[in-house]
C-alpha cells in the first residue's frame, strides 16, 4: 500500500520511493456537507481525491456539483453496513489519509432509528479501523466526533467544554459516537496508529441538509421573503448551540492530520446562540417580524434535548493554529442570503444543483413522536 513506506513533505504531496506524487486521500460521506467542502479543500491543495457515496436510485451529488468539483473527485460506491465494500474502499484508494465522516448525523432521527444509527456510525469505524490495520497501517485517520456526546455535562458544567470533559450522552446518535471515539482511542494505543478524534461543534452552510435546524430556518425564511411560504414550525426555541461554518472546520480536519502526534481536538466557535436567536436575525435580514410566521410544533420536539453547548477550542488554537473565522451574525447572512439568491434564481427558470426543490414538506413525514 502506498501509505507503508512513505515519507510525508507538506501539502499534497508524498515522497514515495524517491518519486513525488500527490497524496491519496479517502473521504468516507463525501456528499454530506463536510464530505463536499473537505474534497475542494484537498483538491485545491493539490490531493488526489476518492470519495465513498451510497448507491440512491436518484444521485445526490449535487453538493460536489454546486462546489464545481463533481469531474475531479473519483467516486467510489460503498454502503458503510458493509465490511466488503469498505475493505474495496480503502483497496481501491491506497489513502495516505482517511476522512471517515460518513454517517447517520441526524440526532432527532437517531430516535426514530437506533439500531441503523449504531450499524451506520459505529460499525462501520470499527470495519474502516480493522481493515487499515490489516492494509495500510500507516495511513491517517480522521474520526468525525461529536460535541453532541458531552450530552448533559453541556448542562452541567455551564463553561465551555474541553477535551478533558465527560461524555454524559443524551441521545443514541450520541452513544454511536461515543463508542466511535473510544474504539478509536482503543486503536490508536494498542496498535500504535495514526488516529485522530476531531469533537466537532455544530457547523453549517449553505450545503447544510434541509432537516437541520439552521439551514431549515434560511431555506424557510427565504421562501417566505419572496411569498412562496407562508409559516415556519420548529420545535425547541431555547436550545442553545455553538454554530460554526463548515468551510472553517474541514480546515480543521485536515491540520488534526498533518501534526506529527496523533491526538483528540474540539472545534468551536466559544459562542453559543439559542434557536430563537437565530430565528430572529435569520428574520430580521429579510426585513420581517418572525413572530408572525414561526409556529412551534411538537412533531419537531426531541424525546431528549441538550439545551446548551459551548465548546472551548483552546487546545486546537494552541497546537494547530486554528480558529474559526466566521462567527455567528456572518453565518446566519451568508446562509440566508444563498438561500435567497437561490430561490431567486429558480423563480426565474434556471436549473442548478440544488436540494430545496425535491425536499419533501416535513409535515408529510410521519415520525414516531406523533404517536406518542
Ligand atoms: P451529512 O449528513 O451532510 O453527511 C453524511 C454523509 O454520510 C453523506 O454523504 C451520507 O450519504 C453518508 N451516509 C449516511 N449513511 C450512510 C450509509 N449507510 N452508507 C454510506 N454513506 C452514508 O453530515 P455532515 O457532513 O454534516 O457531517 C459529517 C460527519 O461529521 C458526520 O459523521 C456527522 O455525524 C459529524 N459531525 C457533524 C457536525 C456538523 O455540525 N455538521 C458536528 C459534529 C460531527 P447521503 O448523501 O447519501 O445521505
Ligand atoms: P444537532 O443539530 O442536533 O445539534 O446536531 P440540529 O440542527 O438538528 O438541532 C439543533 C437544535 O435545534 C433544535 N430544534 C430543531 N432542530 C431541527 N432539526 N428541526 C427543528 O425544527 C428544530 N426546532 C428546534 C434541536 O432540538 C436542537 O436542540 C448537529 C448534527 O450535525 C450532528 O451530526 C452533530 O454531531 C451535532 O450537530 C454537533
Amino acid at each position: 500500500m502506498s501509505g507503508i513506506f512513505k515519507l510525508y513533505i507538506p501539502l499534497g504531496i508524498s515522497l514515495s520511493k524517491g518519486v513525488c506524487m500527490p497524496k491519496r486521500a479517502l473521504i468516507t460521506g463525501i456528499t454530506g456537507q463536510d464530505g463536499a467542502y473537505l474534497a475542494k479543500l484537498l483538491l485545491d491543495k493539490g490531493y488526489e481525491v476518492y470519495g465513498t457515496y451510497r448507491r440512491l436510485s436518484t444521485p445526490n451529488f449535487w453538493r460536489l456539483q454546486y462546489l464545481g468539483i463533481f469531474e475531479k473527485v473519483k467516486l467510489i460506491p460503498c454502503e458503510m453496513t458493509d465490511p466488503t465494500g469498505i475493505a474495496q474502499a480503502i483497496r481501491i484508494a491506497e489513502p495516505d489519509e482517511i476522512y471517515h465522516l460518513a454517517a447517520m448525523s441526524f440526532v432527532g432521527a437517531s430516535f426514530e432509528n437506533p439500531i441503523a444509527t449504531f450499524q451506520v456510525n459505529t460499525l462501520s469505524t470499527i470495519m474502516i479501523l480493522e481493515t487499515v490495520r490489516e492494509l495500510c497501517p500507516d495511513a491517517k485517520v480522521y474520526f468525525a466526533a461529536s460535541s453532541e456526546m458531552f450530552g448533559k455535562t453541556g448542562i452541567e458544567a455551564k463553561r465551555p467544554l474541553n477535551e478533558n470533559d465527560v461524555f454524559k450522552p443524551l441521545s443514541p446518535y450520541a452513544v454511536s459516537k461515543v463508542a466511535s471515539y473510544w474504539i478509536c482511542k482503543i486503536y490508536r494505543e494498542a496498535y500504535d496508529m495514526f488516529i485522530v478524534n476531531g469533537i466537532l461543534f455544530n457547523h453549517e452552510s449553505p450545503l447544510r441538509g434541509l432537516e437541520f435546524v439552521t439551514r431549515k430556518i434560511s431555506n424557510e425564511v427565504a421562501k417566505i421573503a419572496l411569498g412562496l411560504s407562508k409559516e415556519l414550525r420548529l420545535g425547541n426555541l431555547q436550545a442553545k448551540r455553538d454554530w460554526g461554518y463548515a468551510p472553517d472546520y474541514v480546515y480543521g480536519m485536515w491540520l488534526m492530520l498533518q501534526q506529527k502526534e496523533p491526538d483528540d481536538y474540539i472545534l468551536a466557535t466559544g459562542e453559543a446562540h439559542s434557536v430563537k436567536e437565530f430565528v430572529e436575525k435569520a428574520f430580521d435580514i429579510v426585513g420581517l417580524d418572525w413572530q408572525d410566521y414561526v409556529k412551534i410544533d411538537k412533531r419537531f420536539m426531541r424525546p431528549l434535548d441538550v439545551p446548551c453547548l459551548i465548546g472551548d477550542y483552546s487546545k486546537a488554537k494552541q497546537k494547530l493554529g486554528w480558529e474559526p473565522k466566521v462567527k455567528f451574525d456572518e453565518l446566519v447572512r451568508i446562509m440566508v442570503n444563498e438561500d435567497l439568491k437561490r430561490w431567486e434564481r429558480w423563480l426565474n427558470g434556471e436549473k442548478f444543483p440544488w436540494d430545496a426543490p425535491n425536499y419533501p414538506s416535513e409535515m408529510n413525514i410521519i415520525t414516531r413522536v406523533l404517536r406518542m
